[in-house]
């Protein structure tokens, strides 16, 4: 809670914005709703809790004060069963339900969300998009007029020479790819990332979209999602992955589907137009 407090002043102090930036996406009113509930839910624990202990220590010097030596002697003449069951029910029982209640009530809501996102793949009209994390750069794949994206070589990554990716050029499928240090999406439709890294963990983060995919090394991890609101949106690498690592960016720019075709035909390597 203390570092969510000062998250928000700081966030405010620095851009004069409360909370997350604005969003974007289609699934973002969902995370931002489940992100209140958490805050606020554990926030009134907190609360409770130093309540609680505000009020035990106030009583502590109080006259009246049932210290434990008072409430033994009190449960004393109980018989012992009696006894432990309303010490059990006081201090460990009720407050156990009430914590189960809460968390499985937040469970289940974010498990609506994290299924719609995860165990449900992309609809096969998806806009298909290969994410590289490299230290420290972000590349961005597509798969040209083909559909297909071609094969890719270790031996040929190259970045001073123009492949940082490693296409092969004996690859027809490759020919029409197209690698931009640049996310560009249109707005409206639905885009499955597959999210690989070169080297170490990286933390593929869209702050705008609601979106946040660790990028692992010999492994393709899809997320896919909708943006809706056409604008700039800045991608950051969140997982902490070398001395460059602050400045792992790069950018989102949604922008209308004429837009984005006429992008993608500018940007068609000169060999497939
Ligand atoms: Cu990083």
């Amino acid at each position: 809670m203390c570092a969510a407090a000062g998250f928000l002043v700081m966030s405010y102090s620095g851009s004069r914005i409360w909370w997350m930036p604005p969003d974007g996406s289609l699934h973002g009113p969902v995370a931002d709703h489940l992100m209140w509930l958490n805050l606020v839910g554990l926030g009134l624990l907190f609360l409770l809790s130093q309540v609680l202990l505000a009020y035990s220590l106030f009583r502590r010097n109080q006259q009246n004060f049932c210290s434990p030596e008072r409430e033994k002697t009190e449960l004393k003449d109980l018989h012992f069963f009696s006894r432990a069951k309303i010490l059990f029910w006081k201090y460990e029982l009720f407050p156990l339900i009430a914590l189960t209640i809460l968390y499985t009530g937040l469970a289940i809501a974010a498990q609506r969300l994290w299924a719609a996102n995860r165990f449900q793949g992309a609809s096969p009209q998806a806009l298909q998009v290969e994410v590289t994390g490299v230290q420290f750069q972000w590349y961005f794949r597509y798969p040209g007029q083909d559909a297909a994206f071609g094969a890719t070589r270790p031996d040929l990554v190259n970045a001073p020479a123009g492949n940082p990716l490693g296409l092969d050029p004996t690859d027809p499928q490759g020919k029409d790819d197209i690698v931009s240090s640049t996310l560009v999406l249109p707005a409206g439709r639905e885009v499955d990332l597959g999210i690989r890294s070169f080297d170490v963990i990286h933390g593929f983060f869209i702050p705008g979209m609601r979106v946040k995919q660790n990028a692992v090394p010999g492994m393709e991890m899809h997320i896919h999602f909708t943006p809706t609101v056409p604008g700039d949106y800045p991608i950051l690498c969140s997982q902490v992955c070398g001395l460059g690592h602050a400045r792992m960016q790069a950018h989102l720019r949604v922008v209308p589907e004429r837009e984005y075709e006429k992008w993608l035909a500018a940007h068609l390597p000169k060999e497939s137009r």
